[in-house]
C-alpha cells in the first residue's frame, strides 16, 4: 500500500511532464519538422548535406549501441531480481572474471564502430575544406570580415564607381547576396576580437580569428533567403550578430551586382504613385508581440520581399530626402559611415550606400521599414546592448530631433 503511492507519483510526474511537452510543441508543426530558419536538419546546399550526413552516421551508430547495452542491461536486472524476501538476503550469483570472446568481442564491436562513424567523417572533412577541383573555375570570391556586432562584406572581384575617376572594391553590409548554384569562397577575416560565420542551412560554422587567414566554401542549391549568425561569444551583443544570405540566380544576381556598383542614388522628384502597396515583411504592426522588432513570421515570401525592397519607395518626397542628405554629414554620420559617391568615408560602421535595398538593419536585427530605422536612429543602444554606434552618438554629442529622423530615414530608404 505504501509502496504504491511513490510508484504512482512517479508515474504521474513523467506523464505530466510528456503532456506538456507535447503540449509545448504539438501545436507547433516546425518542431516537428525541424525545418526553423536556423535548421541544420533541412537544409539546401552540399556542404551542410554532407555534415548532415556525419550527424546521422554518428547519431545511428550510438542508437544501435544504446539499444544493445540497453537490452542486456534490462535483460540482466529482469533475470538476476530479487523475487522474495529470501532472495535479498540470498548470496551474489557467482561471479565470472575475463572472457576472452567476450572482451575480444567487445573490442572488436567498439573498432568496427569507429570505422563505421571514421570513414564518412574524413570524406566529409576533406569535402566540406575546401572547393572540389572541378568546380573551383566556377567559383566566385567574397570576404566575410567580423565588426562587434556586425559583418562587412567585400566582393574583391568587382569595382564599385565612387566618381566619375575612382572605384573601389564592392563593400555591403549584413547581407550577404550570393549567386545561386556556384560555389561561393569567403575568406573569414576579423577587425577586432573572434568572431565565427554560421549559416546553418549551408555551412557549418568557422572561426574568423585575428591575424589568420581562413576560410569556408558553400553553395546554395537554389535561390532562397537564409538566416545567419555569430557562432563565437564576442561580446555585449554577440547574441543578436545576425546576417542574412541571399541567394539569386545568375541574372537576377548580375543585375543586383549592377545596381549594387552604382554610387548613391540620388533622387529625381517624381510624382507619387499610389497603387497598390507592395509587398512587405509582416512588420510590427501585425507582429507586436515580438519586442524586439525581430520578424519571424511572414506575410509572403521573405525572398520576395526581399526583391521588393531592391525597387524605389512609392511615396519618396525629395524635398525629404535631400534634408537627411545634409544631415548625414551635419550630425557626423560620415565618420563612421560612407555612402558612396554622396558623403563620407567611415569604416567602423556598415557601409550605407545601398542600405535602402536591405531587408534588415542592426545586423539582421530588426526588419528594415519606417518604424524600426526611426527606432534606430532614435536610440541604437536601447535595441542593441553596447553597440558602438550607441557609444557614438554620447562621444560626438550626437542629438537628433523627431524631425531630424524623419528625414535622415527618408534619405537612409532613398538608398536603393
Ligand atoms: C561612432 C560611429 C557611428 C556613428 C557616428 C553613426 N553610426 Fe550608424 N552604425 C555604426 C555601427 C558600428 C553600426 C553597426 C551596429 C551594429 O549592428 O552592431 C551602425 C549601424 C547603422 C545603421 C544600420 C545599418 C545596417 O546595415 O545594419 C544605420 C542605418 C546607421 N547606422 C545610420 C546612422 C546614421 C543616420 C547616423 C548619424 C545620425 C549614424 N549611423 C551614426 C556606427 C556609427
Ligand atoms: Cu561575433
Amino acid at each position: 500500500m505504501f509502496t504504491f503511492f511513490p510508484t504512482l507519483f512517479r508515474r504521474g510526474r513523467v506523464a505530466i511532464a510528456l503532456a506538456g511537452l507535447a503540449l509545448l510543441t504539438g501545436c507547433d508543426f516546425n518542431f516537428w519538422r525541424m525545418d526553423g530558419h536556423q535548421s541544420t536538419i533541412v537544409v539546401d546546399g552540399p556542404v551542410a548535406r554532407a555534415q548532415l550526413e556525419v550527424f546521422y552516421v554518428t547519431c545511428w551508430v550510438t542508437l544501435f549501441i544504446f539499444i544493445i547495452v540497453g537490452a542486456v542491461l534490462a535483460y540482466a536486472s529482469l533475470k538476476f531480481r530479487a523475487r522474495s524476501d529470501a532472495d535479498e538476503h540470498a548470496e551474489p550469483p557467482p561471479q565470472g572474471h575475463g572472457n576472452p570472446l567476450v572482451e575480444l568481442g567487445l573490442i572488436g564491436g567498439s573498432v568496427l564502430a569507429l570505422v563505421i562513424i571514421a570513414v564518412p567523417t574524413l570524406k566529409a572533412i576533406w569535402f566540406t575544406y575546401d572547393i572540389p577541383a572541378e568546380e573551383k573555375a566556377n567559383a566566385y570570391e567574397i570576404t566575410a570580415v567580423g565588426y562587434q556586432w556586425w559583418f562587412r562584406f567585400e566582393y574583391p572581384g568587382e569595382q564599385a564607381t565612387i566618381d566619375a575617376t575612382t572605384k573601389m572594391p564592392l563593400v555591403t553590409g549584413n547581407e550577404l547576396v550570393i549567386p545561386a548554384g556556384r560555389p561561393v569562397r569567403i575568406n573569414l577575416r576579423t577587425f577586432d576580437v573572434i568572431h565565427s560565420l554560421w549559416i546553418p542551412k549551408l555551412a557549418g560554422k568557422v572561426d574568423m580569428i585575428p591575424n589568420r587567414a581562413n576560410f569556408l566554401w558553400l553553395k546554395a542549391d537554389k535561390p532562397g533567403y537564409y538566416w545567419g549568425q555569430c557562432a563565437e561569444y564576442c561580446g555585449d551583443s554577440h547574441a543578436v550578430m545576425r546576417f542574412r544570405v541571399v541567394a539569386l540566380g545568375p541574372r537576377e544576381f548580375n543585375a543586383w551586382l549592377d545596381q549594387q556598383l552604382q554610387p548613391a542614388r540620388t533622387l529625381v522628384p517624381r510624382p507619387a504613385d499610389t497603387s497598390r502597396p507592395r509587398p512587405q515583411f509582416a512588420a510590427l504592426r501585425s507582429f507586436r508581440q515580438n519586442e524586439s522588432g525581430v520578424t519571424e513570421k511572414f506575410d509572403v515570401d521573405p525572398l520576395e520581399s526581399w526583391r521588393a525592397k531592391q525597387a524605389p519607395e512609392k511615396d519618396e518626397n525629395a524635398e525629404l530626402v535631400a534634408q537627411g542628405r545634409s544631415l548625414f554629414t551635419t550630425k557626423a554620420c560620415i565618420t563612421c559611415h560612407t555612402v558612396r559617391g554622396h558623403a563620407g568615408a567611415g569604416v567602423t560602421g556598415p557601409d550605407l550606400t545601398h542600405v535602402g535595398s536591405r531587408s534588415t538593419i542592426g545586423a539582421g536585427l530588426l526588419e528594415n521599414n519606417r518604424e524600426q530605422l526611426q527606432r534606430w536612429l532614435h536610440d541604437p543602444g536601447a535595441v542593441k546592448p553596447g553597440n558602438k554606434m550607441a557609444k557614438g552618438y554620447v562621444d560626438s554629442k550626437i542629438t537628433l530631433t523627431a524631425e531630424d529622423e524623419v528625414a535622415l530615414v527618408a534619405y537612409l530608404e532613398s538608398l536603393k
